[in-house]
């Protein structure tokens, strides 16, 4: 392009020539020769300035052809993403536990009817079994959705010998009126110790130590008998929450029946168990008042616990 203006157009060019060879004509021909070659100018620049519009069109055109972006990506200003309140929490809880010695086992969600009642001292026709109605699946082994972690238990004590000192956070499902405090998908962390001389102070220790250290000093406490089939004694602790108390927890030392169905001997051994729920422990940690918030998908909620 810019040869082509040069040479037609230049101080040494085409038409430069003409104008400069315009004294030479005859004085008669001069003004209309002079007009021919301005129009013949004003026609070279026109041409030339559309051409290389076109072309620098077909430039820009190529170059973003070749840099196309996917228009699926999401735009500017990216989103930072970050974990659920209720999984802050449970990574919470498990780095506690980590600190005190404890290790991390998980279990299926699916269970066997044995591992989450029948070894864990749930009899037949118990009605402990009626607090925890769920999902169950016809199989050859009856199979369920778990209603606690405390299946958990029985497979690691089924696999190693004691002393054992484990958690297990996880899923767990009951059939369950739904309300502020009542979920039927909820989650847990259960933990089980397993030594010679294990107490039951041992249990209060660790979970004092546990709530002072998630909630810092100050929180008020207070251990209730409770029931649970695999479990003598058993308890449950509350914590204060603002106007009443708020159970969060079942605890308890194991059961003999428990032990003897994972194939340990009870003279020889003792040991202390408990289930959280992950749900009130966050509801009390950050003042949440009902519990199906966390499972609503609002980013205005979710987004505040930002850690
Ligand atoms: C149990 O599930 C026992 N497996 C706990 C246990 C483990 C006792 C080891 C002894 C030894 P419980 O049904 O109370 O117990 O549930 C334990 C905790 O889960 C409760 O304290 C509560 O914090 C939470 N929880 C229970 N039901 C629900 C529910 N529907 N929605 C949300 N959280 C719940």
């Amino acid at each position: 392009m810019d040869a082509l203006r040069r040479e037609f157009l230049g101080g040494k060019g085409v038409l430069d020539a003409q104008l400069k060879n315009l004294k030479n004509l005859p004085a008669a021909e001069r003004q209309a020769a002079g007009q021919a070659l301005n129009t013949a100018k004003n026609e070279l620049l026109a041409a030339l300035d559309s051409k290389r519009a076109v072309l620098e069109d077909d430039e820009l055109k190529k170059s973003l052809a070749s840099q196309a972006g996917d228009p699926t990506l999401p735009p500017f200003p990216f989103r930072v993403g970050r974990s659920h309140p209720l999984t802050q929490v449970m990574n919470e809880i498990n780095h506690i536990f980590l600190s005190m010695g404890f290790a991390v086992a998980e279990g299926p969600e699916v269970e066997t009817d044995e591992n989450n009642f029948g070894a864990l001292n749930f009899l037949p026709d118990h009605p402990a079994r009626d607090m925890h109605d769920t999902f169950f699946v016809k199989s050859k082994e009856p199979l369920l959705l778990r209603t606690h972690t405390s299946p958990v238990q029985i497979r690691e004590m089924k696999a190693a010998k004691p002393p054992l000192r484990v958690i297990a956070p996880g899923k767990v499902f009951r059939h369950e009126a739904i309300d502020a405090t009542h979920s039927s998908v909820f989650h847990q962390v259960e933990g089980l110790v397993v030594d010679k001389d294990i107490s039951f102070a041992d249990l209060k220790g660790t979970l004092e130590m546990f709530v002072s250290r998630f909630f810092g000093p100050g929180v008020r406490t207070r251990f209730n008998p409770s029931y649970f089939p695999f479990v003598e004694p058993g308890a449950q602790m509350d914590i204060w929450w603002g106007d009443r108390w708020l159970e969060v927890l079942g605890a308890g030392m194991v059961h003999p029946n428990v032990f003897k169905s994972v194939g340990y001997n009870p003279d020889e051994v003792s040991g202390f168990a408990f289930g959280m729920g992950v749900e009130r422990l966050a509801m009390v940690r950050y003042g949440v008042t009902d519990m199906r918030l966390f499972y609503g998908n609002h980013l205005d909620f979710l987004s505040q616990f930002n850690r």
